[in-house]
């Protein structure tokens, strides 16, 4: 059977030996796990080499002549493409026989730029399970396809078997990296063991800064795994790694109540408690607020939402189908029922005047988030932003490592970089009651909580001396 090399190279942020470092430094790709899964349960071996957890590129030459696999597979966001090209280019000059394959977000909407590259054997588009699988089983009987471009295929997705963690948990051990925890966890709220879950793929809604990418990617709309697939592999989970938390990596997973209340009566019947965490939208929160307390009952503790923008014709702009004061609704919604806000935003959006960048610097103040997600706009490739960016010849990002949406830089014609970052810390910047409102009540559940006052006053009666 065809050995196989997957390889994760997300290192355009932080660099080699940079696992454990933070939120893109310490979590699986999914997409990975999950072709490792179906190719495995083909019965085509499958190891990793994941860059972030190497010392440089020379140790990637020695990881690639050591195992000196038949076929290389890497996936790649549009970010990812200088260290894929350089990895795929040792992986030819190690042995030219070798087959190298890309996929991922990057090759679905780029594809040229991947296909014309000639140590570039094959360029996956779309899912890449059942494609993948079928051109390892090709190459084992010598009928290798002759088109470099191969269409994947899009799987029902309860036929899938579960994204398989270990590829990288084995991968990471052998490199040194101790873990007590599937996936790295970022804020308190998720304590370890962590893991990450995805429930669907695909999502209904239109905003112009990230469609229609991810439907190139999983086609129109969201196909749901059912609920009782996604509890059998919690189960699974909590048998093999003791989860304590998890987070739903769905691009929108309250877009479907139904789906959500069945999910929740089943989470809460199979005995689970633990938090989690997944990704909303303000005006989902704010038309369905029984299903936000709903959630929060069985064990939601935040929600992730882009709020974007504070300005009305700003939201229109990028088709976001929420305004200002549903924004300010929802936050207020989540607040009633204790759940942690994380706030994502842009600053710096093609069209946007001064006066709206700080609109929404006036929004964040109100909405008060527990955990700020600012990112400089950032036109990616797929998207009808990224078009209209291109047909103004607005944009200024000349290298992929610029598709990080990281607010360093900006990557729009004439924006001043002085602004945004002054409107970058003003954001951030919470006003003085909402602080003082905060440090109290960290001060009374650090000294003054119930629990923590009767073990204080027990302390005292039964050591009056102390
Ligand atoms: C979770 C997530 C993250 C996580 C984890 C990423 C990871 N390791 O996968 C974190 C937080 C780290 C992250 C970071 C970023 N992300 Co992100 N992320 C996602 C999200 C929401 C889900 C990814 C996922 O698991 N999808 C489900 C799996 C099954 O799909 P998949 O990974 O794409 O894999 C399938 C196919 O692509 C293909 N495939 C993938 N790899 C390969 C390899 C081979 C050989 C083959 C044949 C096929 C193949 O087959 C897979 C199975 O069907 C997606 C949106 C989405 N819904 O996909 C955005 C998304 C991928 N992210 C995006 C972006 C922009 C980023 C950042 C650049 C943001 C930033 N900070 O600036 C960073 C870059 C990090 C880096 N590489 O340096 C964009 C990418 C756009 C683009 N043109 O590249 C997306 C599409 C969101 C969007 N619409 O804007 N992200
Ligand atoms: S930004 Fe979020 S809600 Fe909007 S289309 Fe993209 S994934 Fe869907």
């Amino acid at each position: 059977m065809v050995r196989t090399t997957l390889v994760y190279a997300g290192i355009a942020g932080k660099g080699f030996n940079s696992l454990k470092q933070g939120m893109d430094s310490g979590w699986i790709s999914h997409g990975l796990c999950s072709i490792a899964a179906y190719g495995r349960a083909h019965g085509y071996p499958m190891d990793l080499i994941d860059l972030r957890a190497l010392r440089d590129w020379a140790h990637f030459r020695q990881e690639v002549e050591a195992r000196r696999p038949q076929v290389a597979g890497f996936s790649m966001m549009s970010v990812d493409y200088n260290p894929v090209m350089e990895a795929v280019k040792i992986v030819k000059e190690v042995d030219p026989s070798i087959i190298t394959v890309v996929g991922g977000p990057h090759p679905t909407v780029a594809t040229e730029e991947c296909a014309s590259n000639p140590n570039i054997d094959y360029t996956v588009v779309a899912e890449g399970e059942i494609t993948f699988t079928n051109l390892l089983k090709a190459i084992d009987e010598d009928r290798r396809p002759l088109d470099r471009v191969l269409r994947g295929i899009h799987p029902v997705l309860d036929q899938l078997p579960f994204a398989d963690r270990d590829l990288f948990l084995n991968e990471w051990r052998k490199f040194g990296y101790d873990l007590d925890s599937p996936e790295v966890p970022f804020i308190p709220e998720l304590p370890p063991p962590f893991v990450t879950v995805i429930a669907g793929r695909g999502c209904r809604y239109t905003c112009n800064f990230c469609k229609p990418h991810e439907d190139f990617m999983f086609g129109r709309g969201t196909r749901r795994r059912s609920v009782a697939n996604v509890i059998a592999e919690l189960k699974e989970l909590r048998d093999r790694y003791h989860f304590s938390s998890f987070m739903f990596h769905d691009d929108c997973l309250t877009e479907d109540r139904k789906w959500v209340e069945e999910f929740c009566a089943a989470y809460r019947a199979e005995g689970f408690t633990q938090p989690f965490f997944c990704q909303s939208r303000a005006d989902i929160i704010v038309k369905h607020e029984d299903m936000v307390a709903l959630m929060a009952s069985v064990g939601l503790r935040g929600y992730f939402i882009g709020f974007e923008s504070g300005s009305d014709r700003v939201l229109k702009f990028i088709h976001k189908g929420t305004t200002r004061q549903k924004n300010l609704e929802a936050a207020q919604i989540c607040k009633k029922y204790g759940l942690t806000i994380w706030a994502n935003y842009m600053l710096g959006i093609p069209t946007e005047t001064p006066e709206e960048t700080k609109a929404t610097i006036s929004m964040l103040k109100e909405i008060d988030p527990d955990y700020y997600s600012p990112s400089f706009y950032t036109p990616h490739p797929g998207s009808d932003l990224y078009d209209y960016c291109m047909e103004h010849g607005i944009s200024t990002v000349t290298d992929h490592t610029s598709f990080r949406r990281n607010p360093t830089e900006t990557k729009i014609v004439g924006q001043d970089i002085q602004f945004l970052m002054w409107a970058l810390e003003e954001s951030k910047k919470r006003k003085f009651v909402n602080q003082l409102r905060r440090t109290l009540r960290a001060a009374w559940k650090r000294y003054a909580s119930p629990k923590k006052a009767i073990r204080k006053v027990r302390r005292l009666v039964l050591s009056p001396a102390s």
